[in-house]
């Protein structure tokens, strides 16, 4: 057990609970000097998601899937824990640690056009503390029911604070129909505590179908009423990025496009995971980085990745 004051327990709790968010969503005191443009920033703080449009090249796009190909062909990399299949069937669903074994998507990790914002949000150098390829392939990708990332990273991997947030580089079009991230705008600034105690190993089943961690239906129709429902629908090559606490969630593809995005999730050095705080032991080193929180270091501002 974590000997971290935990500010925000969930699974090991009689009834669902609700609390106000106890940590800053935008770190930095001088929004106006930022790497982007302080309206925006201001967007982000207030709905805990920005989308930039169009962010990477449709060549970069491109040379993204080239390898998304090659990996899904990758027998070796298919046979590790690392490798996601869906529950019904033997279509992969995610990729982990991709920013550490892959070393294209180790230089989009790094990539300033992602790396500066993360750094300027978060007000403090950051580690990736994990990355996935998510396919969400054509008629047989399944849904992420809405959770909230940072329930599990807190109580499954010992994040303490919410000082994190994900990049989701959008590698095919996303749309209404094939999947798209939706949210719940302002929804980060709650949160709910769910009942469940986390089963050990949990990840093997969580990954595929997650159930411990996701909020009761009576929460989330509050949440919903509060604050609507959003859609991150946009073209490849866009940004999605989000707070760590935002609940989201998406829909099963049952169209013949596929989904795929890359995930990059940016924590501040400052808030490195200590102990779960579930009390469970830790999860593995490909879900949550525990050995090594050296900062990130991005090349010059702009250099493109690829
Ligand atoms: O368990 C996790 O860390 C992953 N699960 C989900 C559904 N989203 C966040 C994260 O990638
Ligand atoms: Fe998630």
């Amino acid at each position: 057990m974590s000997t971290f004051e935990d500010l925000y327990p969930s699974r090991d709790i009689e009834k669902p609970l609700t609390i106000e968010r106890r940590d800053p969503v935008l770190y930095s005191d001088n929004p106006g000097q930022g790497p982007i443009d302080e309206g925006l920033l201001r967007q982000y703080q207030r709905d805990g998601y920005l989308l930039l449009p169009e962010l990477f090249s449709q060549a970069e796009v491109q040379r993204f899937l080239d390898e998304l190909g090659q990996m899904q062909n990758d027998r070796e990399l298919l046979a590790t824990e690392m490798a996601i299949t869906e529950q019904d069937g033997n279509a992969l669903r995610s990729v982990f640690q991709i920013h550490r074994n892959n070393a294209l998507f180790s230089r989009v990790a790094a990539d300033p056009r992602i790396a500066d914002i993360a750094r300027f949000i978060l007000g403090d150098e950051v580690y990736i503390h994990q990355s996935r390829l998510n396919f969400k392939p054509g008629f047989n990708g399944k849904e992420f029911y809405w959770h909230s990332d940072f329930e599990t990273w807190h109580a499954e991997d010992g994040m303490p604070r919410m000082r994190a947030l994900s990049a989701s580089i959008l590698l095919t079009d996303n749309t209404e129909f094939n999947g798209a991230l939706m949210v719940m705008p302002g929804s980060h600034r709650e949160f709910i505590g769910c009942v469940g105690k986390t089963p050990e190993n949990y990840y093997r089943n969580s990954l595929k179908v997650q159930t411990v961690g996701t909020p009761d239906n009576e929460s989330l129709s509050r949440l919903q009423q509060r604050y609507g429902l959003h859609s991150t629908a946009a073209k490849a090559g866009s940004v999605l990025l989000f707070d760590c606490n935002l609940m989201h969630g998406s829909s099963s593809n049952i169209t013949a496009d596929p989904r795929s995005n890359l995930f990059f999730v940016y924590n501040a050095v400052g808030n490195r995971v200590v102990a779960p705080f579930n009390g469970n032991k830790p999860r593995p080193e490909f879900l949550a980085t525990r050995e090594t929180f050296t900062p990130l270091r991005s090349p010059e501002p702009h250099k493109k990745a690829g």
